[in-house]
């Protein structure tokens, strides 16, 4: 049974990983009014990574004889400023996550729990991954941005994550 303290931690996570899930959506809806269908649809497999994050969270909270406590999902943003300001925010969004899956790491160490460290260990290396993976996009739209043939190009390739 793991203690109190990483319980809660864990659903905390739980209840951050569903709002990354509904952030992105949200991102997901404003990429389909712009036309970017390509943007729109990464976003949208991006939210349904993050829900099967909160639920390998999930799973691990029943797997460990420990109690899921669902807490209410904030209203994610809705208006956004174009698309380079939708990743710098996906971007710092990502960062504040790995922070928290830290947080989660630390107090798995001061609470002795191996077992939920090395669980954690998944997350972190996600997040890294993550992170540059939207970096990469930022810096590509820094680049060529203004470019309609190369933003339709990038909608293009974007579209054809599985
Ligand atoms: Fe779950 O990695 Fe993003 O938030």
């Amino acid at each position: 049974m793991i203690s109190e303290k990483i319980n809660e931690i864990l659903n905390e996570q739980i209840n951050k990983e569903f709002y990354s899930g509904y952030l992105y959506l949200s991102m997901s809806a404003y990429m389909k009014e712009l036309g970017l269908f390509g943007f729109s649809s990464w976003l949208r497999l991006q939210a349904k990574e993050e829900v099967e994050h909160g639920l390998k969270l999930f799973d691990y909270l029943i797997e460990r004889n420990s109690f899921v406590t669902l807490k209410q999902i904030k209203t994610p943003e809705f208006e956004f400023q174009g698309i380079i300001s939708v990743f710098n925010k996906i971007y710092e969004h990502e960062k504040c996550i790995t922070e928290s899956v830290m947080k989660v790491a630390k107090a798995a160490e001061e609470e002795c729990d191996r077992t939920t460290l090395s669980f954690i260990d998944w997350f972190i290396n996600e997040q890294i991954e993550e992170e540059q993976n939207i970096k990469n996009i930022i810096k590509r739209l820094e680049l060529f941005g203004d470019d309609k043939v190369a933003l339709y190009l990038m909608d293009k390739e974007l579209s054809e994550r599985v």
